[in-house]
Order: structure tokens, then C-alpha cells, then sequence
């Protein structure tokens, strides 16, 4: 297994949208691999293979704090949202130190493939219909923070300049 690097906002490799995986074979089973460490110990709790500069059609997400429910979607695709709207404060391992408030669908119905080739059908709701969304937006070459007011994308490019100043001065 690799740990692999995780782009910046503003890189613009973060806005290729990625092409559909054409075949499950063991360089996927082997690039899942990698992603799910890559997203245990940045921590987060979902990664996008775009955030890896890898434009192929691949999420992990893990809700939870023991790391030990890896859910993998490949290929995914939303068949159904809610007209119903929940907001909810994101974060971002693309854009680290900001957590910014969002609204999106609070219920999606997702199909997509396994490591496996297995197809899934998943019904989502709370935090893990935001993840899918987040992360299937990463998929589509697009980051959270492009969302909000153009205001507050300034605010936070400006905060992310002097953040990475102060890290190459450090
Ligand atoms: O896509 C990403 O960059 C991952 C992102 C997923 C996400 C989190 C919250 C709302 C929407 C999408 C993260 O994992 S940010 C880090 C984070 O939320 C977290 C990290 C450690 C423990 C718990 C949460
Ligand atoms: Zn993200």
C-alpha cells in the first residue's frame, strides 16, 4: 500500500472531471487500497481519486472512528434526491483548516460498483448522503468552497495563501 499526495485548492487538476472506470481489475482493487490509507491517516473520512490527481470514477468513504467500514464506489451514479435540503458544515482534505456550511439533498439514492465489480444500491441520508455528494462534486472537477459566495471564496484563498506562506517559512 502507498500513501499518495493529496492536491491543493486552487491546483487546477481539481477541476478534470474524471472518466468512468472502464474495468474492475487488480490496478483498481490496488489504487482502492491506496486511497482508503491515504484517507486514514490524513484522517478524513472520505477521498475522491481526483484529489489524488487520478481521473477515474473512484470514491472511499469510512464513517467511522474505528476506520473498519470502507465503503467503495465506483462508477457511482445519483438515481434519486430529496427536494428536501439539509445544510451542514463541510470540510475538505483539498482544503485543509477550512469548514465551511453547504446545502445539499438530505436523501440520494446511489448506484455504483464495488471493488468487486459487485453493483450496489444505496439509500443515504445525514452525514453519508453529504459525503456521496462531496465527493461524487470532486468526481465532476468541482470543490466545495466554489459553492459559496464569491465573498467568501476570495476570504478563503486569501487564507490559504498566508497558511501556506507561514508552512514554507516554518
Ligand atoms: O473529500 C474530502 O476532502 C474528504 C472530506 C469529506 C467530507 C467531510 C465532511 C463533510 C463533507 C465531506 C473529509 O474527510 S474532511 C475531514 C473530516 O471531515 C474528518 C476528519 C477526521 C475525523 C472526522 C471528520
Ligand atoms: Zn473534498
Amino acid at each position: 500500500m502507498a500513501l499518495l499526495e493529496i492536491l491543493h485548492y486552487p491546483d487546477p487538476r481539481l477541476h478534470t472531471v474524471a472518466k468512468p472506470v472502464e474495468q474492475i481489475d487488480d490496478r483498481i482493487r490496488k489504487l482502492v487500497k491506496d486511497m482508503a490509507q491515504t484517507m486514514y491517516d490524513a484522517p478524513g473520512i472520505g477521498l475522491a481519486a481526483t484529489q489524488i490527481n487520478v481521473h477515474e470514477r473512484v470514491i472511499v468513504i469510512d464513517l467511522t472512528e474505528e476506520q473498519n467500514n470502507l465503503l467503495v464506489l465506483i462508477n457511482p451514479e445519483i438515481t434519486w434526491r430529496s427536494d428536501e435540503i439539509q445544510s451542514y458544515e463541510e470540510g475538505c482534505l483539498s482544503v485543509p483548516g477550512i469548514f465551511e456550511t453547504v446545502k445539499r439533498a438530505a436523501q440520494i439514492k446511489v448506484k455504483a460498483f464495488d471493488e468487486h465489480g459487485k453493483e450496489q444500491q444505496i439509500e443515504a441520508d445525514g452525514l453519508l448522503a453529504v459525503c456521496i455528494q462531496h465527493e461524487m462534486d470532486h468526481l465532476a472537477g468541482k470543490v466545495f468552497v466554489e459553492k459559496l459566495s464569491m465573498l467568501k471564496q476570495s476570504r478563503i484563498k486569501t487564507k490559504l495563501q498566508k497558511q501556506k506562506r507561514e508552512t514554507a517559512t516554518a
